[in-house]
């Protein structure tokens, strides 16, 4: 059995849409990163750097931190939700971190500068909405005549939905770009990132 260690935020829901593309049981331990839970002795232990989600695996005894290594986890544990073969795996590969490394963090800092900052600071808004479409406008070429990230559907396409799919809900819109909007719908009309999206509650308004 696996303990998912999450909250309702774009990192978190990528793991519970992927335990749920994998049908695998798992306990849902809320951390209410809002209040600083993250911050606690407890949980310093499963993930230093302070932050959700978290798997602990009872059947291997394996705590995994930071999302894509967990998806990457949860995908070698399984056989499934990424390709086999030495090249396609490497391509996916790729795209994970380039969700890791670029589409995380920058559209997570115009968040921050356009909606939550006591001080709205031009120069920081318009430098991360700037990268953050022209990030979509890399997912949106990537997307061209190909329904999935990778060739088929993978934890690379449950990676980048967590964030698409918040920022969409903040208000961030992306129907400029018709490849990454179709993307969007093929996915959300998943029964299982449906679900994902729920765990632990949606997104808060
Ligand atoms: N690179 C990390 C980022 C994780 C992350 O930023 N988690 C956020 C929620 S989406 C968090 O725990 N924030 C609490 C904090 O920053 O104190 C990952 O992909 O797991």
């Amino acid at each position: 059995m696996i303990d998912l260690y999450t909250e309702n935020t774009p990192n978190g829901y990528k793991i519970s849409i992927c335990l749920e593309e994998l049908n695998l049981p798992y306990n849902v331990k809320v951390v209410d990163v809002r209040q600083g839970e993250q911050f606690k002795e407890e949980f310093l232990a499963l993930n230093p750097n302070a932050k959700i989600p978290v798997i602990v695996d009872h059947d291997t005894g394996l705590t995994v931190f930071e999302s894509c290594a967990i998806l990457l986890y949860l995908a070698d544990k399984t056989g499934k939700l990424i390709p086999s073969s030495a090249k396609a795996r490497w391509e996916a590969i790729e795209w994970l971190f380039f969700q890791a490394a670029s589409i995380g963090p920058m559209f997570g800092q115009r968040a921050h500068f356009a909606l939550f900052a006591p001080e709205k600071i031009p120069y920081a808004i318009d430098r991360y909405t700037k990268e953050s479409e022209r990030l979509y406008s890399v997912l949106d070429g990537r997307l061209k005549e190909r329904e999935y990230i990778c060739d088929e559907y993978s934890i690379v396409d449950i990676a980048h939905f967590g964030w698409i799919h918040t920022v969409k809900r903040m208000g961030f819109s992306f129907e400029q770009f018709p490849n990454l909007t179709a993307w969007y719908s093929r996915l959300a009309s998943r029964p299982a990132v449906a679900k994902g999206i729920t765990i632990p509650a949606p997104l808060p308004m």
